[in-house]
């Protein structure tokens, strides 16, 4: 990623010497529901969150437990382009899964 945008690596000065800003970040946040199966979930957040089955279930029970919860944090296209992913797919099985984000 910063080999890409070296301009975002902390600490490298702008051509005027200005500290460039960190992108801000998302949360993206998923809600819980009585119909989504425990199973969807986990594989949502194995496959568009990329994390592992243990993380994954952990996720899951959290949301489950607590209503909502955080999947990750991600600059504003890439927190989009996963929600709209999880919509998607939840779309395709039939499920009510909501998933959105928050600025930090
Ligand atoms: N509450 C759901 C159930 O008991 C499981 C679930 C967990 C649904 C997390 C959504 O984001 C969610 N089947």
């Amino acid at each position: 990623m910063s080999q890409n945008y070296p301009e975002v690596e902390e600490g490298i000065k702008s051509d005027t010497d200005e500290e460039v800003k960190e992108p801000p970040m998302y949360k993206v946040l998923l809600l819980n529901d009585d119909y989504t199966t425990m199973e969807f979930v986990v594989e949502v957040l194995r496959y568009v969150f990329q994390k592992s089955l243990e993380e994954a279930t952990r996720i899951m029970l959290n949301v489950h437990r607590k209503g909502v919860g955080v999947c990750g944090l991600y600059p504003y296209e890439i927190a989009e382009t996963k929600v709209n992913t999880v919509d998607a797919l939840a779309r395709e099985r039939g499920f009510p899964l909501k998933c959105t984000m928050e600025r930090e």
